[in-house]
């Protein structure tokens, strides 16, 4: 019989990478969205079924991870066999601004799933995964960092992910759930929000380009991740629930680069060369060179680059860099995607969004631009 898997933010950029790949593997995925004022599908609108055919194997239903009764329904309803919780107010810097919401979904909401799962008696048979996050390391207290490195989270966000952490920990030798924390460092895609670094660079130069938009406004140019691709990370999601013992593992790439580094590439990507000067605040970003014909509004001087203190965070988190070492030994799992090849694959699809509304704002239309936080 196929197995059937529940998401929780499936209509994010992992849950909608997941859900391809568990109905590629035969599963019938349900997930939760949150009811919008309007549509929030986007990134699974191509796997969406019509609910009037019959053997529909994806079924969205409406939900909220502050809402314990929804989410006790929905699990009685699906009776799931792996649940994925991936829903979560996911930006760092917005936890800042609202941290109490921020512990309610993203602390709370794990505690409400693992309870639901325990009092419908679905915990010998409902395998769960937590999306816990390199953001627990926060202040690092070793490079690189692995399972067993302390954690010292730096902001609301991470904090309340330090409780999930530690009540997906509790719920499996309490209870003998398997449960199991996925650690994961920065994960990008086409598919990532538009307020996240990556996706704010790629996104905002091939603006630029374009001449939709003028400057790019940066906050810590200096900070360091080991960035990986999404559709790898969520390869790793579905193994951890493959296992006979339910661990906890770090997902990574093993290799850092800044802020600054990821600009770089996206402008070559697009044939421009950018030189850096100032230092603080006033770092500025030049345009050095320009090869080719995908910057058709740019010109050699312009600064396209500048640093706006509107984006620094109130307590940062400058470096990360994981060690996957467990997960190639136990799990076999490698990242096949380098985050060169990632980077030029989300300059090239925001490009290609970049120049049909270059077109459409030729003949007179209004096209979004703005790039926020
Ligand atoms: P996204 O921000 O792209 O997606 C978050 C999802 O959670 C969306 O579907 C969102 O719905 C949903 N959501 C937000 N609030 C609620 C709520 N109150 N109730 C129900 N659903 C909600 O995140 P990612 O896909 O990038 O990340 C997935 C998970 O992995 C998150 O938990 C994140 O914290 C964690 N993580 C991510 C990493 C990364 O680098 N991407 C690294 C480590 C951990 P909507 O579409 O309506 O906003
Ligand atoms: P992060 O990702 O906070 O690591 O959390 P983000 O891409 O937001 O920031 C990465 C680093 O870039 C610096 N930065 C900026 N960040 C944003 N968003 N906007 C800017 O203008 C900017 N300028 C510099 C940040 O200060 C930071 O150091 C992501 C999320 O997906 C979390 O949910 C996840 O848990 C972690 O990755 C692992």
């Amino acid at each position: 019989m196929n197995r059937t898997a529940l998401i929780t933010g499936i209509t994010g950029q992992d849950g909608s990478y997941l859900a391809e790949l568990l109905l590629e593997k035969g599963y019938e995925v349900h997930g939760i969205k949150r009811r919008a004022s309007s549509f929030n599908t986007e990134r699974v609108d191509h796997i969406y079924q019509d609910p009037h055919v019959d053997n529909q194997n994806f079924i969205l239903h409406y939900g909220d991870l502050t809402d314990s009764s929804n989410l006790t329904r929905i699990i009685q309803e699906v009776q799931p066999d792996e649940v994925y919780n991936l829903g979560a107010q996911s930006h760092v810097a917005v936890s800042f601004e609202s941290p109490e919401y921020t512990a309610d979904v993203d602390a709370m909401g794990t505690l409400r799933i693992l309870e639901a799962i325990r009092l419908l008696g679905l915990e010998k048979k409902t395998r769960f995964y937590q999306a816990s996050t390199s953001e627990l390391y926060g202040l690092v207290q070793e490079i690189p960092q692995k399972e067993t490195t302390p954690f010292y989270p730096r902001s609301p966000y991470a904090v309340a992910k330090l409780y999930a952490y530690w009540i997906t920990v509790n719920y499996r030798e309490a209870y003998g759930m398997y449960a199991c924390n996925g650690i994961l460092f920065n994960h990008e895609s086409p598919r990532r929000g538009e307020t996240f670094v990556t996706r704010k660079i790629t996104r905002g130069l091939a603006n630029i380009a374009q001449g939709l938009e003028k400057c790019l406004f940066m906050g810590n140019m200096d900070a360091l991740r080991d960035w990986g691709h999404a559709k790898d990370y969520v390869r790793m999601q579905w193994m951890m629930l493959q296992q006979d013992q339910p661990e906890d593992f770090v997902i990574a790439t093993g290799v850092q680069y800044s802020v600054r580094e990821f600009i770089k590439w996206s402008a070559a990507e697009l044939g421009i060369t950018l030189r850096f000067e100032g230092e603080g605040v006033d770092e500025i970003a030049v345009v050095e060179t320009i090869d080719g014909d995908n910057a058709p509004a740019l010109n050699v001087g312009d600064v396209i680059v500048r640093v706006d203190p509107r984006y620094f965070r109130p307590a940062e988190v400058e470096t990360l860099l994981g060690d996957p070492a467990k997960a190639k030994e136990k799990l076999g799992w490698v990242p096949e995607i380098t985050v060169q090849e990632m980077c030029a694959e989300m300059v090239q699809e925001d490009l290609r969004v970049a120049k049909r509304h270059a077109l459409l704002k030729q003949h007179g239309h209004e096209v979004p631009v703005s790039v926020e936080n």
